[in-house]
């Protein structure tokens, strides 16, 4: 029987462990991305494990999330990654480069490759065939220094497109589609494999907005086959020989097979506040709009922003409703700017941004309140566009266009016939914002502003643990709950004492003060805690402010794995023993490390209520080596120091 792309891919980057669906799998990492939002604590953290110099084949540090400067703490973090990135030998992105994934689909990535990134959208590069992942800056600091990355070997689903798309569908429906019908935690431990007759018509940047947002399916990742469309792409860029062939064989097999006839699809919108509450844009017609946010890693493509041009063009944005667009990536703009395209944008009242994530972070354009805000982006959980109140609705840059013409959420088929863009065959190539690593590694002092605090380290796992339930919680918790981003509190992610004073307030503006007054605790929720986001700042502040354990009903990958790495117990129970727990409950661990060497259920005791149940930790031995280290960080020094003696 013939394989898939994935496990082609994996069985040829295996460093560890088996290729069974659930089991513990570790693979070579090729690529490595990290972010300024993430990438200041997996720079302290590479420092931290003495790791000499990056030793995977590339990495890249790009600086696109915060880039307000309104204090010294962005401009303090974006000097410090310069000049870690050229201690340490990897690639830095400037500010204005443009949008991580966006750039690194243009300028690096390889079909065929492994690449792990400090941000959940890395699987962008799925889109040009690359085995791309999130995971935390942890993670990733250790593959940076060439350690393997461990996951639990996904499923792996086939995703057949058939059929064609219709005028004006586009690549965001498909992947809308999908959410509507997996939903936000239907994707967890599953990679989606694109393959069938519908793909050959998908161009590259639509595909990628397809794996991009796989991420809000909670999966480990998406991928599409490399082909003639991947080579036209990546000869554009100049990349040519970079290209190789990708496709699974005839006859592979897959844990489950998914079909969607391309041409039954129509433009989608996904409702507030969860990209999986998807419906039809003719259901939601009508509801008047006060903004419209072109941009975000999902749609910021060169073709995404002249078909923008092109519908705006000879129109005028709608005077109630106020329109951004940022563009992807510095070539994305300059191109737009070089055909007139811009001219278009700016001529129909747009705001034209930076070339960064704005508003999809929360940096700038919050809604009024109440407000309608109709985004291409890829994400509209509450708060994270800076206003709770604000009514985020997620589309493609079609819809987005008609929405920001007519004041009212509409129907681009309205419009009449499509602009037809085609791919540029070749695009500006101009790497001068992206410096290469130095030959002089020796002589390069580390930039180290004020905002740059020393790195907080956990304990080793407790044995026995009293505590008190700090919050209780409900299915779906993001970590954008646990851990807010925003032009507010972004600024201080190089600053552990100083951002842990904002864990859960968007729930719970007391949470904060009132784990450090118990001395910590634990934390009790439903299923999926912790989508979203791969910040590991939802775990490291968290533990800063001494939470032990986290009791839910299940967990989102990327955040039950931060917590292992920063020793917090991610433990799960059956739903009926969560239903019975409440906020306030005293809980009792018992023998925590014979359980966990044991790999027997842990033994809580609710002291409140008089009633004992069974928790499971699922860890595997390294992760409970990991958890008795006290994190990874620890367990990796630990690790080292045994390969030299
Ligand atoms: C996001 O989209 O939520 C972010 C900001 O890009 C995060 C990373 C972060 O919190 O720094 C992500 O998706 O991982
Ligand atoms: Fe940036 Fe938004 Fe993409 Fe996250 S989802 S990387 S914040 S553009």
């Amino acid at each position: 029987m013939g394989d898939n792309m994935v496990r082609k891919i994996l069985s040829a980057h295996r460093v560890d462990g088996s290729m069974v669906a659930g089991e513990e799998i570790g693979i070579k990492i090729d690529q490595c991305l990290t972010q300024d939002a993430t990438g200041t604590m997996a720079f302290l953290q590479f420092e931290a494990m003495e790791l000499d110099q990056v030793r995977a084949e590339l990495a890249v540090s790009y600086v696109d999330h915060n880039m307000l400067q309104t204090g010294f703490e962005n401009a303090d973090d974006h000097q410090f990654l310069q000049s870690t990135a050229q201690k340490f030998g990897a690639y830095f992105s400037r500010p204005g480069n443009g949008i991580c994934h966006q750039v690194h689909l243009e300028r690096f990535a390889i079909p065929g490759k492994t690449q792990l990134g400090s941000d959940s959208h890395t699987p962008t590069t799925g889109g040009i065939g690359t085995l791309a992942i999130g995971a935390g800056g942890l993670d990733v600091a250790v593959a940076m220094g060439g350690g393997p990355f461990y996951m639990r070997m996904p499923q792996v689903v086939r995703v057949e497109l058939t059929g064609e798309l219709q005028p004006w569908v586009n690549g965001k429906d498909i992947i809308l589609e999908m959410l509507r019908r997996v939903t936000v935690k239907g994707g967890v431990d599953k990679i989606f494999e694109y393959g069938g007759p519908g793909v050959a018509q998908l161009t590259v940047p639509q595909r990628a907005t397809v794996t991009n947002m796989g991420a809000e399916l909670g999966a480990t990742t998406s991928i599409f086959p490399s082909d003639e469309q991947t080579k036209k792409y990546m000869a554009s860029q100049g990349r040519g020989d970079d290209w190789v062939e990708l496709q699974a064989d005839d006859g592979a097999s897959y844990d489950e097979v998914i079909e969607i006839n391309l041409s039954e699809l129509e433009p989608l919108i996904a409702c507030p506040h969860s990209p999986d509450n998807v419906v039809p844009v003719t259901e939601v017609a009508g509801k008047v709009v006060q903004q419209v946010n072109i941009g975000s890693c999902t749609n910021s493509s060169y073709v995404d922003l002249a078909t923008l041009a092109h519908i705006l063009r000879d129109n005028h944005a709608h005077p109630n409703c106020s329109v951004t667009v940022s563009p992807g990536s510095r070539q994305v703009m300059t191109m737009i700017a070089r055909d007139g395209l811009m001219t278009d944008i700016i001529a129909a009242g747009a705001r034209v941004l930076e070339s960064a994530c704005g508003p999809c972070i929360g940096m700038g354009q919050a809604p009024p309140t109440d407000g309608v805000s109709i985004r291409t982006f890829n994400r509209n959980f509450v708060g994270r566009c800076g206003s709770k109140s604000g009514n985020v609705y997620l589309c493609s840059v079609e819809v987005a266009a008609a929405c920001a013409i007519a004041g009212v959420i509409a129907d681009p088929r309205e419009l009449g016939d499509p602009p037809q863009i085609d791919m540029p065959d070749e695009v500006l190539i101009d790497d001068g914002m992206i410096l290469p690593p130095t030959e002089d590694r020796d002589k390069i002092e580390i930039i180290r502003g004020p905002n740059i605090k020393p790195l907080p380290l956990a304990d080793p796992v407790p044995d026995e643990y009293k505590g008190e339930v700090l919050l209780k919680v409900e299915d779906n918790i993001t970590t954008d709950h646990i851990m807010p981003a925003g032009a507010k509190i972004l600024p201080l992610r190089s600053n552990i004492p100083g951002i842990s004073e904002y864990v859960f307030s968007v729930i719970d503006p007391d949470f904060a003060t009132r784990a450090q007054e118990k001395d910590g605790g634990i934390v009790v929720g439903g299923h999926n805690y912790g989508q979203g986001s791969s910040r590991e700042h939802a775990a490291l502040a968290p533990m800063y402010l001494g939470l032990k354990a986290v009791i839910v009903k299940s967990f989102a990958r990327i955040h039950r794995a931060n917590l292992i790495n920063f020793g917090i117990l991610p433990l799960t129970a059956d739903e009926a023993v969560i239903d019975a727990i409440d906020q306030g409950d005293e809980l009792e661990l018992t023998d925590v490390h014979g359980s966990l060497l044991g790999r027997r259920m842990i033994q809580v005791k609710n002291v409140t209520k008089g009633t004992q149940f069974d928790t499971d930790a699922g860890l595997t031995g390294r992760q409970t080596e990991i958890m008795l280290a006290g994190g990874l960080l620890n367990y990796t020094k630990k690790q080292q120091k045994q390969t030299v003696a």
